[in-house]
This record gives C-alpha cells, sequence and structure tokens, in this order.
C-alpha cells in the first residue's frame, strides 16, 4: 500500500536513449536529463522513473543487463547518475530506477561463466533443458536456444540475448538482494520493477506469470530489501490479474506500493491474437476495465494510471486524434488523472507528441522487427505487417524528445539514433509553453488541481452514463467533496445535459462549452463542488 506522498506524487518516465543529448552522439544521456530537470519541476513532477542505463550490448534497448552495478558509458558515467539523482533532489523531486530482474544479458558475466560447463558454479543461475517446451518467446520464436558447447537449452522469454534467471536458486536471489540495497544506499527513491510477475515462474509446468513462487519471493525480497525503507515500488506485471494486483499491494504487507496492471491495454487487440492482430476499441470495454480497476482498488492496494511507455503506441494517436491533437489529448488525460491512483506521464506525452509511419529499414526495435521477419514468414502480405506495425510497434513511443523546431528537435546536434518525427516543428515543447491553449499548460493545471482537492485521493467512485459508447463520465465523492468528470470520447458534438451541475463550480475543462445542452467534440469538464452538510 502507498505512503501519502506516493498517493499525492505524479512520476515521469524517461526513456534515456531518446530524451536528451548532451554530448551530440545522436543518444540522450544522463546530462542530458540534468539539463531538463527544471522543465519537470515546472511541470509539476515529483517522481522520474528512469528507464535502464546499465551496462548493456542494448539487445532490448537496455533491458539486457550485463552488469548491474556499470553505467553504459553511452549515457555517462556513475558520477553522472549520483550527481543527477543529488540535482533531482535539489530540485524537490525523487528519481526511481528500472530494476531488470527476470533476466540478464546473455553478455553478464554469471552467464558467460554459466555457458563453459553444466557444472559450473553459476550454471543454476539460468533455467537449462535438453528437451525444451514449446514456449514461445514474446519477441518472436521459441523461448528456448541451443548452447553448442554444451548442448543443452536455455530459456528466454525475450530475445536470444536475454537468458532469463533462475530464481529458485538462492545464491543468485541473494546476489540480487545486496545489488538492490547497494543502490537504495545510493540514494535512489525506489525502483520499477520489469516483468517482476514472471521471477516466480515455472517452466516446465508452463506457469509463467503470477507463477508459484511470485508472493515467496516477493516477500524475501520486501524483508531483504524495501522492508523501513520510504521509498516507491511499482512492478510491472503483464500477466497479473487486478484482484492479484490489489492483494500484491494490500496495506497489511505491502509488498509493492503499486503495479502495472494491463487490463486496459489490450482493448484494441483481437482477443487472445496478440498485440499484432487489430481491432476498433470499444469505449464500453474501456469503462467496463476502468470501472473494476477503481472499484477493486477502492477496497485494497493502491494502483497506476498509465495510458502509454516506452512499450505502447502514444495515446493521443491510439485512443484519439492526430488532427485533434490538443483536444484528444487533453480528453485523454482528463479521463485518466482524475481516478484514484498515481499518474504516470510517458515523456512526450504532456506536449501531446504522436506516433510516426516508420518505413521498414527505419525500426530500431527489436520486437517489431522479429515480427516483421516472422510475419514475412508466415506469408503476411507486407502492407498488412507494416499496418500493424504503425499502430503498434514500440519504436512509436521512442522517437526523440522534441524540444524545440531547431535541427533533430533540439534533441542533439548529432545524428539521432532514430527517426526524429517531422512533425516537431509544429509539435515541440517551446511551442507548447508557449501556448496558453495548448496540452502541457493543460495538463501542468490538471496536476495542480489533481494535488489540491484530496477527494482525487480517496473519493469514491461512481460510473455515469454507463451505457454510453460516447461519453466517459463519472463522480468521485467524499463526505465533503463531489467531482464530476465529463469527456466526450468523440470528434462529434453531443447532445447532454449539463445543466445539472449549474450549482458546481466549473474547475477544468479542455474548450469554452458552447451551450448546456451540447458537448463539443473531445469536451472534456471537470465540476467540483464542497458538500455542505447544513442544509441536506
Ligand atoms: O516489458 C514487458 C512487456 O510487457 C513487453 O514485452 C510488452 O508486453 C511488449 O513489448 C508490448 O509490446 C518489459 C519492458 O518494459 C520492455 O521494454 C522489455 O522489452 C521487456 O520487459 C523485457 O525486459
Ligand atoms: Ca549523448
Amino acid at each position: 500500500m502507498a505512503n501519502d506522498w506516493i498517493k499525492e506524487s505524479v512520476v515521469y518516465q524517461i526513456y534515456p536513449l531518446s530524451f536528451n543529448d548532451s554530448n551530440d552522439d545522436g543518444i540522450g544521456d544522463i546530462n542530458g536529463i540534468k539539463e531538463k530537470l527544471p522543465y519537470l519541476k515546472n511541470l509539476g513532477i515529483d517522481v522520474i522513473w528512469l528507464s535502464p542505463v546499465y551496462q548493456s550490448p542494448m539487445d532490448d534497448n537496455g533491458y539486457d543487463i550485463s552488469n548491474y552495478y556499470e553505467i553504459n558509458p553511452m549515457f555517462g558515467t556513475k558520477e553522472d547518475l549520483i550527481d543527477l539523482i543529488k540535482e533531482t533532489h535539489n530540485q524537490g523531486m525523487k528519481l526511481i530506477m528500472d530494476l531488470v530482474l527476470n533476466h540478464t544479458s546473455d553478455e553478464h558475466v554469471w552467464f558467460k561463466e554459466a555457458k563453459k560447463s553444466k557444472d559450473n558454479p553459476y550454471r543454476d543461475y539460468y533455467i537449462w533443458s535438453d528437451t525444451p517446451n514449446d514456449i514461445t518467446s514474446v519477441f518472436s520464436g521459441s523461448a528456448w536456444t541451443k548452447d553448442i558447447l554444451t548442448g543443452q537449452y536455455y530459456f528466454h522469454l525475450f530475445s536470444k540475448k536475454q537468458p532469463d534467471l533462475n530464481w529458485q536458486n538462492s545464491a543468485l536471489r541473494h546476489e540480487i538482494y545486496q545489488m538492490i540495497n547497494d543502490w537504495l544506499d545510493l540514494g535512489i527513491d525506489g525502483f520499477r520493477l520489469d516483468v517482476i510477475d514472471l521471477i516466480g515462474k515455472d517452466v516446465f509446468n508452463k506457469k509463467l506469470s503470477d507463477g508459484p513462487y511470485l508472493e515467496t519471493f516477493l516477500k524475501e525480497m520486501h524483508e531483504a530489501c524495501f522492508k523501513g525503507r520510504d521509498i516507491l515500488t511499482v512492478g510491472e506485471m503483464p500477466g497479473l490479474s487486478l484482484e492479484r494486483a490489489a492483494y500484491l499491494t494490500k496495506e497489511e504487507d505491502h509488498l509493492l506500493s503499486m503495479v502495472f496492471q494491463f487490463d486496459h491495454i489490450s482493448l484494441d487487440e483481437q482477443p487472445g491474437k496478440g498485440k499484432w492482430e487489430l481491432k476498433p476499441l470499444d469505449l464500453l470495454d474501456l469503462k467496463r476495465v476502468f470501472k473494476r480497476q477503481q472499484e477493486v482498488y477502492e477496497k485494497q492496494g493502491w494502483g497506476s494510471l498509465f495510458w502509454s511507455n516506452h512499450d505502447q503506441p502514444r495515446a493521443v494517436s491510439r485512443y484519439g486524434s492526430v488532427n485533434q491533437r490538443v483536444l484528444s489529448s487533453t480528453m485523454l488525460h482528463t479521463l485518466l488523472f482524475f481516478q484514484r491512483g498515481t499518474p504516470y506521464i510517458y515523456q512526450g506525452e504532456e506536449l501531446g507528441m504522436t506516433g510516426y509511419r516508420f518505413k521498414l529499414e527505419e525500426f530500431k526495435d527489436i520486437e517489431s522487427i522479429n515480427y516483421y521477419k516472422e510475419a514475412l514468414a508466415l506469408g503476411i502480405n507486407e502492407a498488412d505487417i507494416l499496418k500493424s506495425l504503425h499502430q503498434k510497434s514500440r519504436d512509436n513511443s521512442r522517437t526523440p524528445m522534441q524540444w524545440d523546431d531547431t535541427k533533430n528537435a533540439g534533441f542533439s546536434n548529432g545524428t539521432p539514433w532514430i527517426k526524429v518525427n517531422p512533425n516537431y516543428k509544429e509539435i515541440n515543447a517551446a511551442n507548447e509553453q508557449q501556448d496558453k491553449n495548448g496540452v502541457y499548460h493543460y495538463i501542468k493545471k490538471l496536476l495542480q488541481l489533481r494535488k489540491e482537492k484530496n477527494v482525487v485521493k480517496e473519493g469514491h467512485f461512481t460510473p455515469l452514463d454507463e451505457t454510453s459508447s460516447q461519453i466517459f463520465s463519472y463522480q468521485r465523492k467524499t463526505s465533503n467533496e463531489t467531482l464530476v468528470v465529463i469527456c466526450n470520447f468523440t470528434n462529434e458534438a453531443l447532445t447532454y445535459d449539463l445543466s445539472t451541475y449549474q450549482s458546481y463550480e466549473l474547475l477544468l475543462t479542455n474548450q469554452p462549452i458552447t451551450n448546456d445542452h451540447c458537448l463539443s467534440p473531445y469536451q472534456a469538464i471537470v465540476y467540483y463542488k464542497e458538500n455542505n452538510h447544513g442544509n441536506h
């Protein structure tokens, strides 16, 4: 369960490769982040989540760590990072790091040792078998690869260069706990834990997510590392049910502050067919999922509120409209951030940055490139593959941050490692900060209001207009305050009786209200009132 500062915090995710390049090698880095701390403070951010900057051959952009203690020179030095932690604290913000514990890089010394022979002391740090089963990798193909030297297969749920760790090995676990404590002792404020729902897996009985040993290991890790520390821990748990998410974050044992649960993320996918088989989002599905999340977390645990991250397409392109970028982006964040939970902003969302239609040769993401090869081999025509990639490729959210309209969007004076979205001339932080009616100032105000109104943190959630597949609306209520959020999820004007709320204060809206019987396209309205106990 989360301490109060966590319940009141807003987290900003930085994908270091694409945030800000301070030495013009075309790659974002730690000193580049330090330069932008005032920008984040100004936006109203409390916590920075830093995606991995550890030593890595970057097969999966850093989620393949070859040394947990060292910083990848492409991002800078350990001193740079310690300085960033200090400077972040000086500016009244906190910093959490990304912890990838389900697997390491195959260039980690543990795996290099493990491969040497079947009786190498590190062999059992990984998962080996003579007879691989049919589990497939998230990045296409089998999850097993044969090691030529020893003739056995090793298990890797992600790329071949990301062998899974065998968490049932207690020596391994304690080496990891030592590493975690060493980073916490350096003064960071917590962790985002990568696919942590997988560490309790039983591969041979094909029980991967939320496996038989998950709770045991989370309890042990909490005991060994997190207990008694005032830190934020958020577990990424793609395969975990909502009920389990609430249970693992419940007050009593506080194993994690919160988790990333993904029920709302796969609603534009054909059920059971994976992320590349698309279907239009039905707002009723989204309303059903958010209603359940609010109801479950009201009883137990604490949740996270996010539309996007470095694995998901950008929200305005996926759920909104690029042509109505400002209105749809502000509507989406109003709908999400007045719910109960800790908000997460992925870099560029505060500017309404959009996805980008990469040419085939421009893709960088291993998941996208592997999918292309696999789909082609399955005879899917290139146009359909490209359509899926344009919609769902992770590269959509990995284009460089758009700071201004100068060369490379002010991200770098070198050659960026990935394509800069050409719409940076219009969409950039400099323009947004000038535009009082833009996304940046709207989100800044929204975050401010969110902090001022206790009802956002504690209020009971009641869905409104439940049968509407065009309007997402709800009420939050405590004994003292009532807040009503009304969002038109479509780009059409809709008839809607707003006169009900005449006695309320208009707290926030993303465009003028034309009359009290109409919602304009993508209109978002927040009404508020204090409940006067006197004259009920
Ligand atoms: O992501 C896990 C995960 O859920 C993703 O694989 C996701 O489902 C998929 O990519 C969506 O397309 C975490 C990290 O966030 C991701 O960047 C890493 O690639 C992955 O783990 C392996 O570390
Ligand atoms: Ca750089």
